[in-house]
C-alpha cells in the first residue's frame, strides 16, 4: 500500500502553523456586481478550494475560526447564486474553517424564517462542532471583508449598514438580516421562536431574547458592517403576520418554552451539494 497518502491528512493537521490573528488577504471594501450571466458552474469553477457541502479549510494554515453559515430559503434560486458567488472568497480571505447551509423549507405552507434557522443550528451543530453560527437572510451581500464572520463575546448584530436603510441602524433594538452567535450564546436564549409565521417580528423577538438570557448585543464598526440588499418584490407565502405585535408582548413569558427545547421537524433530505449542504424540511404550518 502506498502508506505516503495514507499518512498525508494527520501531517497536515501536525505541521499546519496556525493563521495569523488577521488573515493577510482581507482588501476592504467590495464593490458588489450582480453579473447576468453567471451561472452557479462557473462559481464553483472559481472556487476550486471548496469541498463537497460547501466546506472550506485554509490550504497553509490551520483556521482558528469554525463557522457555519445558515441561509433560510425557498424560491430564491438567483439570490442564493449571487451570495454564493461573493461569500465564498470573502470568507476564503477572512482564513476561515467554514461550511454553508442552505435550509429549504418544503411545500407551500407559509414561510418561517426563525424556525428554519433553529433547524439550521440543529443539523449542522450535528456536523461539527462549529464555534460560530452566521444566520444569513439570502439577499444580502457583504460590502467590506473587514467585516469578520467569527462570533463576540455577546451576540453579534452584522448588517447594521444595509443600503435600503441608507447605511444605518433602521432602529436602535434591529436584529433582522444577519446575525451571529456561539453555540453558548444561542443556547443561553433557547435558540430562535417557532411560532412566527410570515412576514416580521421574528427578528425583533430574537433581539428581545438577547435581553431576557442577560445577554447584550455586539456589533461591527458601522464602516465594516455594510451589504447590499437584491431589491426583491414579496414574496407569495410570506405575507405580512398580522400576530407579530402579540407574539412580542408575550417574549418574556413564552421565550423558554419556546425555541430549541420545543422544535419539531421533519428532515426531508440533506445533499452535500458542490458549493453548499442543501437541507430540505419540513417544518408543518400554523396551528
Ligand atoms: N426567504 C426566502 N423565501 C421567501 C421568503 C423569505 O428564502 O419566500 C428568506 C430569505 O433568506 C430572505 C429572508 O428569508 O432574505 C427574509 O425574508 P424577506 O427577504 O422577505 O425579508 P426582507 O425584510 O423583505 O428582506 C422585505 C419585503 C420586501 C418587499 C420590498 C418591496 N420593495
Amino acid at each position: 500500500a502506498n502508506l505516503s497518502l495514507i499518512a498525508k491528512p494527520a501531517v497536515r493537521e501536525e505541521l499546519l502553523p496556525y493563521c495569523p490573528e488577521t488573515s493577510p488577504f482581507i482588501a476592504g471594501p467590495i464593490h458588489v456586481q450582480l453579473p447576468e450571466s453567471l451561472t452557479l458552474e462557473e462559481v464553483v469553477h472559481k472556487n476550486p478550494l471548496v469541498t463537497k457541502g460547501g466546506r472550506y479549510r485554509p490550504p497553509d494554515c490551520e483556521s482558528t475560526h469554525k463557522t457555519a453559515i445558515i441561509i433560510p430559503h425557498r424560491n430564491r434560486e438567483q439570490h442564493l447564486k449571487y451570495l454564493l458567488y461573493h461569500l465564498h472568497p470573502f470568507l476564503q480571505r477572512q482564513q476561515l474553517n467554514y461550511g454553508i447551509y442552505i435550509i429549504h423549507q418544503a411545500g407551500n405552507a407559509t414561510f418561517n424564517r426563525a424556525k428554519l434557522l433553529n433547524v439550521g443550528f440543529k443539523e449542522a451543530m450535528r456536523d461539527e462542532d462549529w464555534d460560530c453560527l452566521f444566520f444569513h437572510d439570502v439577499d444580502l451581500i457583504p460590502e467590506d471583508d473587514r467585516n469578520l464572520y467569527t462570533c463576540d463575546k455577546f451576540p453579534k448584530h452584522a448588517s447594521i449598514a444595509m443600503d435600503k436603510f441608507g447605511y444605518k441602524l433602521p432602529y436602535k433594538s434591529y436584529f433582522g438580516g444577519v446575525s451571529a452567535l456561539s453555540p453558548e450564546q444561542y443556547m443561553k436564549m433557547n435558540g430562535f421562536p417557532n411560532n412566527y409565521w410570515g412576514w416580521g417580528g421574528e427578528d425583533d423577538d430574537i433581539a428581545v431574547r438577547v435581553a431576557l438570557s442577560g445577554q447584550l448585543i455586539s456589533r461591527p464598526s458601522i464602516r465594516y458592517g455594510r451589504y447590499k440588499m437584491i431589491k426583491h418584490g414579496h414574496d407569495k407565502g410570506n405575507e405580512q403576520n398580522p400576530k407579530r405585535f402579540n407574539l412580542l408582548a408575550k417574549t418574556r413569558r413564552t421565550w423558554r418554552q419556546d425555541g430549541m427545547n420545543a422544535l419539531q421537524y421533519n428532515l426531508l433530505s440533506k445533499d452535500l451539494l458542490p458549493l453548499y449542504t442543501n437541507i430540505t424540511v419540513d417544518i408543518g404550518s400554523e396551528k
